[in-house]
């Protein structure tokens, strides 16, 4: 018996500012990368499809958003009428008053679909002897945690859980392994095996605050073959991501950096036309960068979103908070310099350099 697991749709995404027909692009990369996970999964046939948490990039999440989620369960429940679908909310699913549902709490109450936001959910399917126990993320805050037992009656006993595990136990989410036939786990954005059979299955698009640690993943969903116990990851094709490496600037040959600039820019392999890029400046003051005047236009034209971020020469290591702070302060630095920003702009991009954004 094969099932899948998904996690991290983050449905509604918006980045960058940039809107085609009235759309924001990155909200639009996002519902297409999850149609491509469903046309897989109609391939595949799972017997179950498990989705762990953050379905919504937040809990008030665009109409558009709730569309797409629509037509995914719509395409599986025309293409396999008997496969359910298990979804457990995530912190950025879950609403802030505890008596509001939340957007899932809508497709809780579809014919096979299971949606929970507040309380660990125990479902059995007797005809595929399977027992899945979900855990939406405002469970595993509470006191007390949730009690996440194995069905001892079922063949086959899951769980879809959001929020941290590890081997320690020092967790939000304290399972033990062996009990399980699969845990699916969502919260991390890079996909993990944790033990045997405890897996992340990680974004299936790079959709934190730096996409560009996501440069080199392959992003994607996993399915697990119940009797042998087989995990394959399925690639889904994102919006590329292009991290060039650090330009060090030349305080003696100023002029040196924009032909540097533009050297890396070209010789990024199929150009940078569409792609998210960003280009690394080491040692440039941030009240130099009018070097850069007349170089970036040109170049921002081409890519959808083209980021210049300034490092410091390597000085030690520097907190969660000073390298937020040192993120926004480069950013808007160099956001304020160019002209027909839009304040709207200016405040998605201080609300994607806040922490917690990456989750
Ligand atoms: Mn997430």
């Amino acid at each position: 018996m094969i099932i899948a697991h998904l996690s991290d749709l983050h449905l509604g995404y918006r980045a960058f500012g940039h809107v085609e027909q009235g759309k924001n692009v990155r909200e639009v990369d996002v519902a297409r990368a999850f149609h491509q996970a469903i046309q897989k999964i109609l391939e595949i046939g799972p017997a179950a499809v498990l989705v762990a948490g953050d379905v919504f990039d937040r809990p008030e999440p665009p109409h558009s958003a709730l569309v797409a989620l629509a037509q995914g369960l719509q395409s599986l429940r025309e293409a396999l009428p008997d496969t359910p679908v298990l979804m457990a909310a995530g912190a950025r699913d879950t609403p802030a008053g505890p008596a509001d549902p939340g957007p899932l709490g809508a497709f809780d109450t579809l014919g096979g679909v299971e949606a929970v936001t507040a309380t660990t959910r125990s479902v059995h399917y007797s005809q595929l002897d399977l027992n899945v126990v979900l855990v939406p993320h405002r469970s595993t805050i509470q006191e007390p945690g949730p009690v996440v037992m194995p069905n001892p009656d079922a063949r086959w006993n899951l769980v879809v859980g959001y929020g941290s595990v590890d081997a320690e136990g020092s967790a939000l989410l304290d399972l033990e392994s062996r009990d399980w036939d699969y845990v699916a786990l969502g919260h991390e954005h890079f996909r993990r095996e944790v033990v045997t059979g405890v897996h992340y299955a990680g974004a299936i698009e790079r959709v934190g605050a730096t996409p560009w640690e996501a440069a080199a993943e392959e992003k994607g969903f996993l399915t697990c073959d119940l009797e042998s116990g087989q995990v394959d990851f399925h690639p889904i094709h994102g919006r590329p991501v292009v991290s060039l490496e650090p330009i060090p600037f030349e305080p003696d040959r100023p002029e040196r950096l924009r032909e540097r600039v533009r050297e890396v820019l070209v010789e990024v392999p199929g150009g940078i036309e569409e792609k998210i890029v960003r280009i690394r400046i080491q040692g440039l003051p941030p009240g130099r960068l009018d070097l850069l005047n007349g170089v970036l236009p040109e170049y921002r034209r081409r890519a959808l979103h083209l980021e210049v971020q300034l490092d410091d020469e390597p000085s030690g290591p520097l907190s969660r908070e000073n390298m937020t702070a040192k993120r926004l302060a480069s950013r808007l630095a160099e956001r304020l310099a160019e002209e027909g920003d839009n304040f709207e702009a200016l405040v998605e991009l201080v609300r994607n350099c806040l922490p917690g954004k990456q989750v």
